[in-house]
């Protein structure tokens, strides 16, 4: 285990001109490290991450991404003569021989700007609900101009449904943990749907969707607030690329509209919380109606089903890997996230014919 004094002498790597005191755990993300840095003179200043590069492979192509994703929205920001922008967007710094990571021999490290007076919720109200899908749809909409290959895929068939299903057939197949038997009920009710939740992929082929730049972990606590409930930042940038656009909808419908937590052991608390769907969908389409296709637009709830299955079948593939991708804090875990999810699509399917009404109003 790594100690404060081992990521501070990692610090002395990155252009930082002030003493440092401190650098503690931070967040709760399941794949880097992620610490925040206090100065000597105790001011939260700087967030330093282990990127994981067993997920991240191609670390170069993925600091690229984030490179000229910060600096594309710098300057629209500069443009607008945006205030603070300081705290709109997030800031890298170069370690002292001017490269945007630092190689220890083992793992690969970066540093930004801590935004300060900022906090990130992992449950929100229907008013910052309404507040992040604007946020998103800004997001979309601001790098909606960049030109095509800008961006590589820093995982490549990310969010690809029929990628991500061939990968669980082959854990299925391999039963590498020997757990097959204990989730056949599972595996049944996957595949039940596995069609009808390749959707995006058929439509991209028949030439009725097309790819745009997402962020693609719109998880409602990679969003910072400030003190007046106002989004400052979208952050954890790493899986920003070119995809289909439910994902960005989706994955924030999975998280803040969800009234249990993501890995709930008490499938009685999760249900639908309607008001957040609503209320996010509301901001979102202030921001993102403008670039929206009406067919995109009508499937946007069907996001939310689409996403917490993808998101059921990952937790369900690699814990019949063995729990090779996600951090777990006990050996069920991926078991427990699995069944939580699984619940809420039940859930959400339950509720998918309101959910669908309520898009009536842009259509
Ligand atoms: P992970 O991959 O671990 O999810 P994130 O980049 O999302 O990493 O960071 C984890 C948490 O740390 C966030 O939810 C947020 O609360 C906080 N955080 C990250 N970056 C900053 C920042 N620049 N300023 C303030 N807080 C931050
Ligand atoms: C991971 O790093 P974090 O916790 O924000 C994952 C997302 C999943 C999420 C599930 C690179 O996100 O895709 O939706 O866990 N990130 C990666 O909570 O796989
Ligand atoms: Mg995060």
């Amino acid at each position: 285990m790594a100690t404060s004094k081992d990521y501070l002498q990692i610090l002395t790597n990155f252009k930082i001109d002030e003493p440092l005191a401190s650098a503690e755990p931070f967040g709760n993300g399941h794949i880097n490290d992620t610490l925040k840095v206090k100065t000597a003179q105790g001011e939260t200043k700087y967030i330093l991450q282990r990127i994981n590069h067993l997920i991240f492979k191609n670390v170069d192509m993925l600091q690229h991404n984030i490179q000229t994703v910060t600096e594309h929205i710098r300057e629209k920001l500069e443009a607008r003569n945006t205030p603070d922008i300081d705290r709109k967007v997030l800031t890298f710094l170069p370690t002292r021989d001017g490269k945007p990571y630092y190689f220890d021999g083992e793992n690969y490290w970066r540093v930004c700007l801590f935004i300060p007076r900022s906090r990130s919720f992992d449950e929100v109200t229907p008013e910052l609900s309404c507040e992040a899908g604007k946020a998103f749809g800004e997001f979309q909409s601001m790098l909606s101009d960049l030109p095509e290959g800008a961006l590589g895929e820093t995982i490549p068939n990310f969010h690809n449904m029929e990628f991500r299903l061939q990968e669980f057939h082959e854990a299925v197949e391999k039963n590498a943990a020997g757990r097959v038997d204990e989730v056949k009920d599972l595996i049944g009710e996957i595949e039940k749907r596995a069609k009808a939740m390749c959707i995006q992929e058929e439509l991209y082929r028949e030439g009725k969707l097309k790819k745009r730049t997402n962020h693609c972990d719109t998880k409602v606590n990679n969003i910072l607030f400030d003190e007046d409930g106002k989004v400052l930042c979208v952050i954890d940038l790493d899986t920003v690329m070119p995809g289909f656009v439910l994902s960005d909808i989706g994955d924030f419908i999975r998280t803040a509209g969800n009234t249990g937590a993501e890995d709930d052991e008490n499938l009685d608390n999760i249900n639908v919380n309607l008001p957040i769907f609503q209320a996010y969908t509301r901001g979102y389409m202030e921001t993102a109606k403008k670039f929206l296709t009406p067919l995109e637009i009508s499937l946007l709830p069907y996001g939310g089903r689409l996403l917490t299955y993808m998101q059921t079948v990952r937790f369900l593939t690699d814990y019949l890997n063995g729990d090779t991708y996600y951090k777990i804090h006990h050996p069920k875990h991926n078991l427990q996230r699995t069944r939580a999810q699984f619940r809420f699509l039940q859930c959400l399917e339950a509720k998918a014919e309101e959910m669908d009404a309520f898009m009536k109003e842009w259509l």
